[in-house]
């Protein structure tokens, strides 16, 4: 059975992990959850995920949630396939779980909040706090200097090959200039890097969205 990836179509962690499986050449079927009947709430959907969230995947009947171990098992279970992605070697492996941790504690924690409240929060008709959202951004704006000297060294944040690292950035990133953050653009290694990934096929693939599949 193919494997399966259940989602919304736009929503960031489902493409952080299409992205990933587009970069592996991996064929996937795309099953979208429709968050507007509260089908992600749904016992059999709780049963699946237990957080009521997307994404998840079922790899003939083997369940994974969590976008970026999702991208994790779909590297390890096809390592010679597609774009690498995650190093093998000692120092390298170390400098990639570096770089994840980089995503983690200086960049997820605050764009994705900051986009809940600007973005996420609006969209549906809430009222976002918006003094939260540019102190996140501010310090979003800092952390991005640690980028800069970073990716002044080395053309990606794990070395000069680009890694799973630097694509968990993409979804977050790419909405940050919606809710009038540039941050990313203003920085002239920062924004060679985001120039760079962003520009990559499998992104352009699945950025504006996943179409569902047969
Ligand atoms: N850490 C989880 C976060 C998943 C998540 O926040 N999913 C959002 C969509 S991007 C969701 O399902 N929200 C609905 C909800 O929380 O009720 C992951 O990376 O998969």
């Amino acid at each position: 059975m193919v494997l399966t990836l259940y989602g919304k179509p736009m929503s960031t962690c489902t493409r952080r992990v299409a992205v990933v499986l587009v970069e592996k050449q991996v064929l996937f079927k795309f099953v979208p959850v429709d968050f507007s009947t509260g089908e992600h709430k749904t016992p059999e959907h709780l049963a699946k995920q237990p957080f009521g969230q997307v994404p998840y995947i079922d790899d003939d009947g083997f369940i994974v949630f969590e976008s970026r171990a999702i991208c994790r098992y779909i590297c390890d279970k096809y390592p010679e396939q597609g774009t690498s992605l995650v190093p093998i070697e000692l120092k390298a492996k170390a400098l990639f779980e570096q770089a994840v941790s980089i995503e983690g504690s200086n960049f997820d924690q605050f764009a994705a909040p900051a986009a809940l409240e600007k973005w996420f929060k609006p969209n549906k008709g809430l009222k976002g706090n918006d003094e939260l959202a540019a102190a996140l951004l501010s310090t979003l704006d800092k952390k991005l200097e640690g980028y800069e000297a970073i990716l002044s060294k080395q053309k990606y944040l794990a070395g000069d090959e680009v890694t799973l690292a630097d694509l968990f950035h993409l979804p977050y990133g790419s909405l940050l200039p919606k809710i009038g953050f540039n941050g990313l653009e203003e920085k002239p290694n920062v924004a060679r890097w985001w120039k760079d990934i962003t520009s990559r096929q499998s992104w352009l693939a699945v950025k504006d969205g996943i179409e569902e599949t047969a």
